[in-house]
């Protein structure tokens, strides 16, 4: 399996990157990369530790549910040059850490142990109910976004894993140098964050001399943990596909009942142009640490209660302090915990949970039923919890604020797109058993799953915006076979399916037709709008 491979470290970017264009035009960036890291620290680093951005391709604000996403990694990434300090104390764990962008300022900060209280760990670690005993405190600032947040998220793992004394460890962290560059435009949707959190992480645990027997999945999981303590409740859909994609394929990764993941090449028919995907930024930038609790972080407690409620409607049997996701409760429901989806289960699931949910809360007026949201009153109502339980479990642990919780919506979103991503999966795979030439209905069949999955986003998720509606708009009239949102949303960006040959002539039409682009220079439109191939994960190079 994809997830319990181990993480590559590799002695050339030729093993790297088999395609030997990209190695040569990479080599450029690495090693300039290297220079500057032994111009600013006076001394050659030891490592460069690459973790890429991703590309939803399907399968949105689902992962913290529980059901299965389809990304790819972009080749876009964040790299690192890295070696042990020789300015700071040794055994102190401080980091010096810079950025080849002067917008990012050099900062340089030291972990702390801490004694009695709860800390930033044990607060993200109990969102997940898993009780750490370590108490490393790198201070970080959820309130405001700043570059180095990732970088400390990503150090959090390695010391809670590896350097807690609560489990015995008498060990130190090395003192380290970091210099980071990365080509991940932020706040984009194509995850930088994933990518700044996985790169980092690699970064102090092959310094640390902790990457040896450590798989792909593990590194996941650490970076899931990671990213919650900057504040933000997800997935792991990000981190998944930062870690464990490979060249020329998406992954369908499946977070219950464990994390796995299975590289499914896209179809590529021969008599016709091959399709690729481009990516075009709405420049509407979201900014989580500002917005998660009116968008990002409210989805995530409207679809978990709106899964009590859920299960209470169905009578499924329900702990007071349990957080059963909408796939848990599914699950509960077909009495299968350990089996993987079917499509005929979740076509279930839609057919008998939806009405349920809609019978909810009578409709107002001129409204359609179960399209009204719920108070945070008769949420509560709902859940059958007393207030002081419900706060404990729901709330305790996320901020979020909103006049009215949309259950009926939301559900239908999860399990429709849940529905949609396995449709996805299965035009692929018989796409790729087929012999001969494939028809170009194929990747018709795929744009109309984007389509409808855009839809969903905007409609039932509600998380669009009108800038990024335009943008699809824009891409089916100049041609793409489907379009869609990718990532969180609220601003972000599209993907497209386009024919390859087609490419140019689409990206000149959304430059004519998406007013924010008319204004930007050739790089700046190249970092907008770009057409992308499945790219490898994260990996190790070894420097000699
Ligand atoms: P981005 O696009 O990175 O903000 C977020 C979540 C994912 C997933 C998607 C929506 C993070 C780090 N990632 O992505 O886990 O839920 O939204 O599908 O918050
Ligand atoms: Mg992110």
């Amino acid at each position: 399996m994809a997830a319990q491979l181990p993480i590559p470290v590799y002695t050339s970017l030729d093993q790297a990157m088999p395609d030997l264009q990209t190695a040569a035009v990479q080599a450029v960036r690495y090693n300039n990369l290297v220079e500057e890291f032994e111009k600013r620290f006076g001394h050659k680093p030891s490592y460069i530790a690459r973790a890429p951005g991703r590309v939803n391709l399907i399968g949105e604000h689902i992962d913290y549910v529980l059901f299965g996403c389809f990304p790819a990694a972009i080749e876009r990434d964040i790299i690192i040059a890295c070696g042990p300090s020789t300015s700071a104390p040794a055994g102190s764990g401080g980091v010096q850490a810079a950025n080849l962008d002067p917008k990012y300022k050099p900062q340089t900060f030291v972990p702390m142990l801490k004694t009695g209280g709860p800390t930033a760990t044990e607060e993200a670690d109990a969102a997940n109910t898993v009780h750490a005993e370590a108490s490393w405190e790198l201070d970080i600032d959820t309130r405001e976004l700043r570059w180095e947040s990732y970088v400390k998220a990503g150090y959090y793992g390695v010391l809670n894993r590896f350097f807690s004394p609560a489990s015995g460890s008498q060990e130190h962290p090395v003192p380290v140098d970091l210099l980071f560059t990365g080509s991940v435009p932020s706040g984009s949707g194509l995850s930088s964050s994933a990518a700044m959190g996985v790169a980092s992480a690699l970064a102090f645990l092959v310094l640390n001399d902790k990457l040896e027997g450590l798989s792909k999945g593990q590194l996941v999981e650490m970076a899931m943990q990671n990213e919650k303590h900057v504040g933000v409740n997800s997935g792991g859909l990000d981190q998944a596909a930062s870690v464990i994609c490979t060249p020329h394929s998406a992954i369908f990764v499946n977070f219950y009942p464990k994390l796995t993941a299975e590289p499914i090449p896209l179809p590529t028919p021969r008599t016709i142009p091959r399709a690729v995907f481009v990516c075009a930024n709405s420049l509407v930038v979201s900014d989580k640490a500002v917005t998660a609790k009116f968008h990002y972080n409210l989805r995530v407690v409207e679809t978990l209660v709106a899964a009590r409620v859920l299960g209470r409607l169905l009578n499924l049997p329900l702990t007071p302090t349990e957080r059963p996701t909408l796939r848990v409760i599914l699950s509960r429901w077909l009495g299968t915990p350990e089996a993987d989806l079917e499509k005929e289960d979740v076509k279930s699931a839609i057919e008998r949970f939806l009405p349920e949910i809609q019978k909810l809360r009578p409709p107002r007026e001129g409204r359609n039923p179960g399209e009204e949201g719920v108070t945070m009153k008769e949420m509560i109502e709902l859940s059958g919890l007393s207030e002081e339980q419900f706060n404990e479990v729901y709330l305790s642990w996320v901020e979020v604020e909103a006049e009215y919780f949309q259950f009926y919506k939301r559900t239908r979103h999860v399990f429709t797109e849940a529905l949609r991503v396995l449709e996805f999966r299965e035009v692929c795979v018989r796409a790729q058993a087929t012999e001969g030439d494939l028809p170009e209905e194929t990747l018709k069949q795929l744009g109309a799953l984007l389509d409808a999955s855009h839809e969903s986003c905007s409609t039932l998720c509600e998380s669009s915006c009108p800038e990024v509606d335009e943008l699809t708009r824009l891409a089916k009239a100049a041609g793409a076979y489907g379009s869609r949102i990718t990532g969180a949303g609220w601003g972000g960006c599209t993907v497209s399916l386009v024919a390859e040959d087609r490419v140019e002539e689409f990206i000149a039409k959304i430059k004519e037709g998406y007013a924010p682009y008319r204004e930007l220079s050739e790089e700046k439109l190249h970092d907008a709008i770009f057409a992308t191939k499945p790219s490898s994960g994260a990996f190790v190079l070894k420097l000699t």
